[in-house]
């Protein structure tokens, strides 16, 4: 399929190492995929869902001890340890390579090897880069088919160049004990394996869009975020688009898809989705900070998904949607998941593939972390904005995640450094997207502590430099929408609701709405929060801005002692830190 000798050799290599049967390039050609999905169906890899109700639409299970990503053994292999920071697992590329080479040596016996050309970011943009991943998994082709853009344009994009990210992927044995996630920023190469699961396999997310490319932006003077991206349209038809970064499961796929409340609805505004997971952030001529959503689809959390919480991304999974780890509906074939109405099948399977029965079944159907993987184009609300190559220019930056008491509704930086800082200092409890304990509050700074591609204190400088660099700053704001109360029931109404906070966000950075200082930043009035149709009353709103001393007063110890792991921190941070201890006294 290609004369590119650089990407012919290589995959040559790889073939000699994995031992496949055959291999196979993926041109993209519809009658390509869906003789693959045929033969997947065959042997139970998918299962194809009705297709009355669901066309297009097919069913995955993954094995039961591979349901998230796996941060302990997920790593960054840098020549010099330094590189790879505190907070990333480190070995050095040659130790781990010859780790890795027995893992996949043969891995691919009596399998195929798919050769899969994708781009991240609409193909020709000049935010676009390429990679090709190498799989044994059908349902890899089939996510990243979704997920990306694939297939001969990519292949005819890069030519000759040498320049694209090189995947290898193999299920192996999924061997939890011999599970690798591993990148190599400095050769440009991603190993993956014993895995059949969303972000270790899918290596065009987290793997590539994230991690390296968080490390070529530092190289390249740009950046690649865990964010959403969103677009407000009000009733003069401006749109203003923000960029949101929370941890995994925080809500990033709500926000990005929100319905407004009626009270805005009925005024006009619209809310524009450009992305639900990762933003790559640049400079334009134009001296404002505008990006692209380098994705082409939603690999969205499924649970707690409904027409009532987000009925655009329910929207999206209508069609040609692949589903992974929820309840099998035996009834009519269909799916379902805890939270999508009040009504579960009888007749099922949970995700484990056991007989389930939602009336009587104490039991959670679907995984915690169970996903669909939806193309963006099905989304009633995508913007039109969302191939433009050139992005969208981002007036405010979001950072949030779930705190009990800690942190307020909405607080704003008093400019780019301390909005640097408020992002280095997030905490949020862990979630199931993630193995391991969930529910434990942590420090992940920007959201990007699983997916940073090199030393995280290097990374916190770049955000610095990137600032300087930018003539039209966005103004950068922390959200909370997880304070709970003495019961530990959520306080504010969250989803569509949130548009409450985004708009004073908005009149905040059209300098409209005023504020009050506290010693973390600004806070909004509490009336200035409209709150006309919500059953919360103004003091609720107080009690949610309110900005606790003495709890803030242990949170910088926290932050002490996270910071301590550092020796790369900015000055400009530790700075900020001693600043915010004086205004705590
Ligand atoms: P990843 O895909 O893992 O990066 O997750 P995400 O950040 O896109 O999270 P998502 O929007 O899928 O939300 C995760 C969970 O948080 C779901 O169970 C949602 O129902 C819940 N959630 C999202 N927004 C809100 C909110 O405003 N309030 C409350 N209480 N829950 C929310
Ligand atoms: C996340 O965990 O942040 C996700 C899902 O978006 S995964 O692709 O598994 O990383
Ligand atoms: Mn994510």
């Amino acid at each position: 399929m290609t004369a590119n000798k650089i990407v012919t050799a290589w995959v040559e290599e790889m073939r000699a190492l994995t031992k496949p049967d055959q291999v196979v390039w993926i041109d993209g050609s519809e009658a390509q995929l869906e003789a693959l999905r045929k033969e997947a169906m065959e042997t139970g890899e998918l299962h194809q869902l009705n297709q009355d109700l669901l066309p297009g639409c097919y069913y995955h299970r993954t094995a039961e001890n591979d349901v998230a990503r796996v941060e302990d053994r997920t790593f960054i292999c840098t020549s010099k340890k330094e590189d790879a920071g505190p907070t990333n697992n480190w070995m050095a590329p040659a130790e781990m390579y010859a780790k890795l080479r027995p893992l996949f040596d043969g891995a691919m016996k009596g399998r195929t090897m798919y050769v899969l050309p994708y781009s991240m970011g609409p193909v020709g943009s000049p935010f676009a880069k390429y990679g090709i991943e190498l799989t044994d998994s059908i349902y890899v082709v089939m996510n990243m088919n979704i997920m990306t853009r694939i297939g001969a344009s990519v292949i005819e994009a890069m030519g000759e160049s040498g320049d694209f990210v090189k995947g290898l992927h193999s299920k192996a044995q999924i061997d939890p004990e011999n599970r690798y996630i591993v990148h190599f920023p400095e050769d440009n190469t991603i190993w993956s394996v014993n895995s059949g699961y969303g972000g270790n396999v899918l290596l065009g997310k987290k793997c590539f869009a994230l991690r390296i490319a968080s490390f070529l932006g530092r190289k390249e003077g740009w950046m690649a975020e865990h964010m959403l991206i969103l677009g407000v349209e009000n009733p003069q038809g401006e749109v203003k688009y923000v960029a949101a970064a929370f941890p995994s499961a925080c809500g990033k796929t709500n926000l990005a898809m929100l319905i407004p409340p009626e009270i805005y609805k009925s005024k006009g505004y619209k809310v524009w989705t450009v992305g639900d997971d990762i933003a790559w952030l640049r400079v334009a001529e134009d001296g404002t900070l505008r990006a692209i959503n380098p994705e082409n689809g939603f690999f969205g959390v499924a649970p707690g998904t409904n027409a009532k919480t987000n009925f655009n991304a329910l929207e999206s999974t209508k069609k040609n949607t692949i589903f992974t780890n929820v309840v099998l509906n035996k009834e009519n074939n269909t799916v379902w998941w805890e939270g999508l109405d009040k009504n579960p099948p009888e007749n099922a399977e949970d995700w484990k593939g056991r007989p389930w029965n939602g009336k009587t079944s104490t039991e959670k159907g679907a995984h915690p972390n169970s996903r669909f993987t939806a193309p963006a184009v099905n989304c009633p609300c995508i913007s039109k904005e969302f191939e433009n190559p050139e992005g969208v220019p981002i007036s405010a930056i979001i950072f949030g995640g779930r705190r009990a008491k800690t942190a307020p509704l909405v607080y704003q930086s008093r400019d780019w450094e301390s909005g640097v800082f408020v992002g280095s200092i997030m905490a949020s409890e862990t979630t199931a997207a993630a193995a391991g304990a969930v529910g434990v509050v942590r420090r992940d700074p920007m959201a990007m502590l699983p997916f940073c591609g090199y030393n995280m204190g290097d990374y916190f400088a770049h955000w610095l430099e990137m600032g300087k660099k930018i003539p039209h700053q966005p103004k950068i704001f922390n959200v909370n929408w997880f304070r709970t109360d003495d019961e530990g029931h959520f306080i504010w109404p969250g989803f569509g609701d949130n548009m409450r906070v985004l708009m004073w966000i908005l009149d905040r950075c059209e300098g409209k709405a005023d504020a009050v200082e506290t010693p973390i930043g600004y806070v909004p009035k509490a009336e200035d929060i409209n709150i006309e149709g919500l059953d919360i009353d103004r003091e609720t709103v107080e009690g949610l801005l309110e900005v606790d001393k003495k709890i803030w007063s242990e949170e910088a110890e926290g932050i002490t002692e996270f910071y301590s792991k550092f020796d790369r921190l900015p000055k400009e941070l530790a700075h900020q830190l001693e600043m915010l201890k004086e205004r705590l006294k």
